[in-house]
């Protein structure tokens, strides 16, 4: 039984219309990361903050999954089958539903999901596809303190156990479409090298020797397909 982890990061995202932080038109190139994606951020500005992810929230919309998503979807469902003697784990940095829209199930969103809220003070965590504000009430306890159920810089990302365990168990680590520049998902691929293939597959090479055994570059929605099907064709 192969035991596969797959880390995607904006980047698999990227040919469906959906922007990278840091790439030619990124999201940080207009934005301030620390007045964005900060508490502290959402503390001294919640209205600026909110506008921001309801215009990510609102542009889900107009996007599908590509190749590169179905193509995971696919080998997922290939284990369900049993046309794969396999398990695949996906840990998502994106807080979009890309993945969950191509069919796949086990996804595991470490930095919450855009179409999610958190109520700061009861805790309720409601699907939200709508705008949200300062003064939107929460649909449980009624009290205006809901936010973005996103994690940002100096939060601690979700789920951490449940990664922690999958990383362990697995005998082959892939990353997709992430610039390895955020931890602690950027350090995932050093966590497994002592029990596990690792390979990258990124648009372009990043900077400085590569921890992965393997870098297979270019778009993800070529690269990726070829991949599931070489591994279905095994
Ligand atoms: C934490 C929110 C404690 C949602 C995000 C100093 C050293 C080490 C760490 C730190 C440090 N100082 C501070 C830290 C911690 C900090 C951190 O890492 N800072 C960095 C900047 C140094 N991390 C944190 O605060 C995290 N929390 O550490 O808590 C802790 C630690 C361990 C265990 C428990 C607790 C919380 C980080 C979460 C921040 N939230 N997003 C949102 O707004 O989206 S980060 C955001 O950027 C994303 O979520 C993602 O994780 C991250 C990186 O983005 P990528 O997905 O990689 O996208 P990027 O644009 O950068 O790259 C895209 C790539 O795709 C490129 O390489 C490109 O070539 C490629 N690509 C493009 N097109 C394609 C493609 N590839 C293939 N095909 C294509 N078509």
């Amino acid at each position: 039984m192969q035991r596969i982890v797959v880390l995607t990061g904006a980047g698999i995202s990227q040919e469906s219309g959906l922007q990278t932080f840091r790439g030619p038109d990124g999201l940080w190139n207009n934005e301030h990361i620390e007045d964005i994606c900060t508490p502290e951020g959402f503390r001294r500005d919640p209205l600026r903050v909110d506008r921001f992810y309801n215009n990510l929230r609102a542009g889900l919309t107009a996007v599908q999954p590509n190749a590169a998503h179905l193509a995971l979807a696919g080998l997922e469902q290939a284990a369900r089958d049993g046309r794969w003697q396999g398990h695949l784990t996906i840990i998502t940095q994106n807080i979009d539903d890309l993945h969950e829209r191509a069919g796949s199930h086990d996804v595991i969103h470490m930095h919450g999901e855009l179409l999610r809220l958190r109520c700061t003070g009861c805790g309720a965590t409601p699907a939200w596809h709508g705008d949200c504000f300062p003064d939107t009430p929460c649909p449980v306890c009624h009290a205006p303190t809901l936010r973005p159920d996103i994690v940002w810089f100096g939060e601690m990302p979700y789920h951490m156990d449940t990664i922690t365990q999958r990383l362990a168990a697995c005998d082959l680590f892939v990353a997709i479409g992430t610039s390895g520049v955020v931890y602690p998902a950027a350090g995932f691929v050093d966590s497994v090298a002592d029990h596990a293939d690792t390979m990258l597959f990124n648009l372009e090479a990043r900077s400085g020797p590569s921890p992965f055994d393997q870098t297979i570059l270019g778009p993800a929605t070529h690269t990726v397909p070829a991949w599931t099907q070489a591994l279905l064709a095994q």
